[in-house]
């Protein structure tokens, strides 16, 4: 299966997984939160990921950690739409915008992002709506409760075939509303309401959902399904993250949303090394 992201006159080929760099803005992130400050911050970040060999740049203005509060849409806004304005003016990179509110979609439709990457896979109030008006690529990603829950008690009958339940249930509504299959992107949300052994099963289990002939976006970096497994705080993860990066993109994934750009690039041309026929006729 063949998969092309065209998008804004800008076009990502998927045949050999993509990575995409997380640009956290909120403000913790941030040593001294000043406005000016963030958005020379995750200019510098940016401009330093495409160096790296980024392909979409995932911009984050809401905190989905275990437990985190819920951010207010206005300050959501201020967030995000400052830095995707200043990044959409210096640079020609796919971005996406990780938020799960309409309000925050239909604002950034309008300053030209790329991508939707929602957590909430569409469900939340005008957001199948806002994202029927336009042809850009969205991320629909599974999750178990809501970030303040969704850790308490993950339950599951069958965690592969729920999670395929619920991409069917929401392919239906996309396409209800006038959403294309094809501009869908399924994730099955490491670390949203799911345990350690069930994450690492997911992780294990990832190329069965191809069966939806969509293009997978995978994101493991940094979070707690290393550091329990592991026993270390977060600056110690990146073993872990790239070890997860390199399964994904075993099992098929064709997007990899991570914060260690370089090395998770240097890590997947060392997987390609191995599968490269082209590499190998050359030196023999
Ligand atoms: C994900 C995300 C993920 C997608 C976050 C964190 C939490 N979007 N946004 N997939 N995670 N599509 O990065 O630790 O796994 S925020």
């Amino acid at each position: 299966m063949q998969h092309i992201l065209n998008v804004n006159n800008k076009t990502l080929d998927l045949a050999s997984p993509q990575v995409m760099g997380i640009v956290n803005l909120t403000p913790d992130s941030f040593s001294d939160g000043g406005k000016f400050n963030s958005i020379d911050n995750a200019l510098a970040q940016v401009e330093q990921m495409l160096s790296d060999g980024v392909s979409i740049i995932d911009l984050g203005g809401e905190s989905t950690r275990p437990g985190a509060p819920d951010v207010a849409e206005s300050e959501e806004l201020n967030r995000v739409i400052p830095v995707l304005k200043a990044i959409k003016k210096r640079f020609a990179v796919m971005v996406s915008v990780d938020t799960s509110k309409a309000g925050v979609m239909a604002e950034a439709l309008n300053y030209d992002v790329d991508i939707i990457n929602d957590v909430c896979a569409l469900k939340n109030e005008g957001c199948l709506e806002v994202v029927s008006q336009t042809d850009i690529p969205v991320c629909l990603m599974h999750m178990q409760g809501s970030p303040r829950t969704m850790q308490k008690q993950p339950t599951y009958h069958d965690i592969i075939e729920d999670i395929k339940t619920f991409f069917h249930q929401r392919i239906n509504a996309c396409q209800q509303v006038g959403i294309d299959k094809q501009r869908l992107i399924l994730d099955v949300g490491f670390g949203f309401g799911k345990t350690l052994t069930q994450n690492y099963h997911l992780l294990a289990n990832l190329s069965q959902f191809h069966e939806f002939k969509l293009p997978l976006l995978s994101g493991t970096s940094r979070k707690s399904m290393i550091g329990n497994l592991l026993n270390c705080d977060v600056e110690q993860r990146l073993a872990g993250s790239l070890t997860t990066a390199i399964i994904a993109a075993q099992q098929g994934a064709q997007i990899l949303r991570v914060h260690d750009v370089k090395e998770t690039v240097d890590a997947l041309k060392v997987l390609q090394a191995t599968t490269d026929n082209k590499l190998l006729s050359k030196e023999n």
